[in-house]
Order: structure tokens, then C-alpha cells, then sequence
């Protein structure tokens, strides 16, 4: 479906004078509006092709009708969003869900929309049609040589295509672990999975990275061989300059202060990217922000206070991407909600007073660094980011507008009701 600029610019009339007065208001309350407005402008999310349609769980997957049913129609989803928001501007393939037939006709559709590739995702977690090996008791930790010489091979194979499409890194997440105490020996999984990655890496081009991905749980319930930040840390610190660590923020043991691994990994220069989404309890992948907004803020804090330590672009040098699919919102719409709460995120963390919290910190003036935190928090600086959405050319309100032209009907009328999109 496209969207037509003049459905967009009839859309902000109608919103401009209420948007203006809320703007000049924030435009008084907080420092510098223009240096945060120009930052979000420049800020994009990376889109999973596996979040297009709907997640569903080990009980049921109840579809929301106009899935995208191949990977122009998942680039099309992603260019309709980024015409609405201006801020999701790149995909995130997982490879086989969507390997290209016709790379050069891929390629001319995502620049049509104004998009790029980001990380390309390896897929050892499942068994796919006429594979030689199972991945049932592993995959690059595996006992057997030839298992694990399968799982290499296809990360080289998911680099090949990914040089091919234009991208420039490679998430690589493991399901790999065990279930039962015993079942192996925590050092060599260790070490051959090591071994592993480091073909993989061997492999990689001058200018690419790899994110080493870990996750404390899931599918494997009594360990996982790349764990928790530590265990990702050392394989990337072990590998080498081009390697990476990735959060993902529904990886962790709860209560997890993921905002001091952030800190640290940027520390030691190892933070490559993200996955956004938001959990009560284990991997929920729901909407970035929509059961802990402070926690997303405290996150980027840290992002942008350490990124800025080491003079590094906001924009450009870590992996920005979501990764969210569940089973009961409009996918699009539940994308749209979450990279509006990363933004709102980013732009709260660049309104931080950074010398008054300084100044708190060292004086250990605790109560001082909260309100300082919480100042930045409680504002409320939407306006900022409708505001940057304007300038860029989007609408001031995606999710309304999405619903004004009907967008899922449109795709049920044009793609059909009982579609199915590839991925999980
Ligand atoms: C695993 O839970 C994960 O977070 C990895 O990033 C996968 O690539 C993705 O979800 C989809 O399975
Ligand atoms: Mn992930």
C-alpha cells in the first residue's frame, strides 16, 4: 500500500496549531530543543523482518489478516512505516526466512523506500528441509564436527548474501545450551563454539561486524552457552576487533540493571547494538517501553552519556534495532508504538542536564542526581519527537493516520485474510 505525501501533509494541517503550542511550550522548559530535534531526525530504528506479521506463542497464533507474504511485501510494511514516522529507516533480514531470489530487485525496492539493510540474522535454532545435521542438540557448540561445520557454513552463507544486499554486520544468536544438568560439558561447548564463531569471523568482510548475541534462557532451560554479557564479552573480546557484543533487552535474568551493562560494554568498547522490545517476565517481546518506560530511559542514559565519552555518532555506530512480535496488537501498529517510545527515550536522555549530574555525583548528592534523572523523565517531550517527524517529512501522529486511511484493511483486501508471513 502507498501512502501519498499529500494524505500525510492534510493529516498535519489539521494537527499543526495543537502541535505548535505544545512545542513552544517544551521550547521554553528545556535547553537546546533545536541540537535534540536535529539528533532525532538523524536517529532510525532497524525494522525485523519477523516482526511484520503476528508473533505467536507455543499455544496458538492468531493472525491479523494482510500478512506480508514474502520479503517485497515485508520491505513494502517497512516503507509504509518509515513514510509514517521517518525513523525506520532500515530492515533486519533473518536468513533463510528471507533469503532473495532476485538480490537486484531487492535491493531497487528498499531504495525505493528510502530504506537500508541493517545486521543480517543466522538461523542455527531451527532444522530447515534437507539440511544433513539436526541442531536439536546444538548447533556451533555442537559434539559433532560436521554439525558444527554445517552451522559455520551457513553464517558464511548469510555473510555472502548480506555483502551481496549492501549490509555491513551479522547478529549471530544461538539457541545452543543444554536442558539437563550433565548433558554437557560447560568448557567444551565453550571452546567449540568458540572455534566456531572464529571461522565465522575469519569470513567476515574489512568493513562488517559481528553482534554475538546472548540470552540467559530459552529454548534451553538449564544452560545457555553464550549466557548472559559475560559469556558474549569474552567470545567477542576473544575474537577480535570486529566483534561485538548484542543486547537484547528481553534477555536477561529479571531485575537484571541492564543500563550498568550498557555502561560497561561502551566502557571496554564492545556495546555493537540492540534489540528493543519490553518484558514482565522472560522474553515477552512486547512494545519497546510499554510496561517500563524509566527503564528504557535509565538505558539510554547510559547510551548517550558513554556513547558521547567516546565520541562516538548516536546515529551510526551501534546496530539500533527492534526486536518484538506478539500475538494480540496489529504488528505495524505495535511497531510504530515502539520505535515512537525509543525515540521518546533517546530525546529524554539528550535533555538530561549532564554538569548538574555530574556535579550531584561527585558531590554525592543523591537526591539532586533523581530529580535530575526524573526532571528529564516526567517532561513530556513528545512534541520533540512529532516535531522532528514533521521536518523529515512524516506524519505528527503515525498511528492515528495509520488507522485514518485504513491501512489493514487495505493490505486484508489486497493480500488476503489467512496470510502467514515467514519467521517465527
Ligand atoms: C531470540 O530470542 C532472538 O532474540 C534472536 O535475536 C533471534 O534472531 C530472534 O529472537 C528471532 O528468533
Ligand atoms: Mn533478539
Amino acid at each position: 500500500m502507498i501512502l501519498e505525501n499529500y494524505q500525510i501533509a492534510s493529516h498535519n494541517s489539521e494537527l499543526l496549531a495543537k502541535h505548535q503550542r505544545r512545542l513552544a511550550f517544551i521550547a521554553d522548559e528545556v535547553a537546546d530543543t533545536e541540537a535534540i530535534i536535529q539528533k532525532l531526525i538523524n536517529f532510525q530504528i532497524g525494522i525485523p523482518s519477523w516482526a511484520l506479521g503476528t508473533g505467536g506463542t507455543r499455544f496458538g497464533r492468531f493472525s491479523s489478516g494482510g500478512e506480508p507474504r514474502n520479503i517485497e511485501e515485508k520491505i513494502e510494511d517497512i516503507g509504509l512505516l518509515h513514510k509514517l514516522n521517518a525513523a525506520s529507516g532500515s530492515i533486519s533480514l533473518h536468513i533463510p526466512w528471507d533469503t532473495a531470489d532476485d538480490v537486484q530487485a531487492i535491493k531497487a525496492l528498499v531504495a525505493q523506500h528510502g530504506l537500508s539493510f541493517d545486521a543480517m540474522n543466522s538461523n542455527t535454532f531451527q532444522d530447515q528441509a534437507g539440511q544433513a545435521h539436526s541442531y536439536k542438540f546444538g548447533s556451533l557448540q555442537h559434539v559433532n564436527k560436521g554439525v558444527r561445520k554445517q552451522a559455520i557454513e551457513h553464517n558464511i552463507e548469510v555473510i555472502r548474501q548480506g555483502v551481496e544486499l549492501g549490509s555491513k554486520a551479522l547478529t549471530v544468536w544461538l539457541a545452543d545450551g543444554s536442558c539437563f544438568p550433565g548433558q554437557l560439558n560447560f568448557r567444551t561447548a565453550f571452546q567449540n563454539t568458540l572455534e566456531s564463531l572464529q571461522e565465522i569471523y575469519a569470513a567476515l568482510p574489512a568493513d562488517w561486524k559481528v553482534f554475538v548475541e546472548y540470552k540467559a534462557f530459552e529454548p534451553n532451560f538449564y544452560s545457555t552457552t553464550v549466557g548472559d554479557w559475560g559469556q558474549s564479552l569474552l567470545y567477542a573480546s576473544k575474537l577480535g576487533p570486529k566483534a561485538y557484543t548484542l543486547v537484547d533487552l528481553g534477555h536477561h535474568l529479571p531485575n537484571a540493571n541492564i543500563e550498568q551493562i550498557v555502561s560497561l560494554l561502551l566502557m571496554e568498547g564492545k556495546l555493537g547494538g540492540f534489540h528493543f522490545n519490553d518484558s514482565k517476565y522472560g522474553d515477552d517481546d512486547l512494545t519497546a517501553g510499554s510496561l517500563k518506560p524509566y527503564q528504557l530511559f535509565l538505558i539510554f542514559n547510559e547510551l548517550v552519556e558513554g556513547m558521547d565519552a567516546r565520541n562516538m555518532k548516536h546515529h551510526s555506530d551501534l546496530g539500533w534495532m527492534i526486536d518484538a512480535s506478539h500475538n494480540v496488537k496489529d504488528p505495524l501498529e505495535d511497531l510504530l508504538q515502539s520505535v515512537e517510545a525509543i525515540m521518546l527515550a533517546y530525546a529524554q536522555a539528550l535533555s538530561v542536564d549532564r554538569k548538574a549530574l555530574e556535579q550531584a555525583q561527585e558531590a554525592n548528592d543523591v537526591a539532586r542526581a533523581q530529580e535530575l534523572l526524573q526532571q528529564a523523565f516526567r517532561t513530556d517531550l513528545r512534541p520533540l519527537v512529532a516535531e522532528a517527524r514533521l521536518r523529515a517529512g512524516a506524519a505528527l501522529a503515525p498511528l492515528e493516520l495509520f488507522r485514518k486511511i485504513k491501512v489493514r484493511e487495505e493490505l486484508i483486501k489486497s493480500r488476503g485474510l489467512k496470510t502467514v508471513a515467514t519467521g517465527l
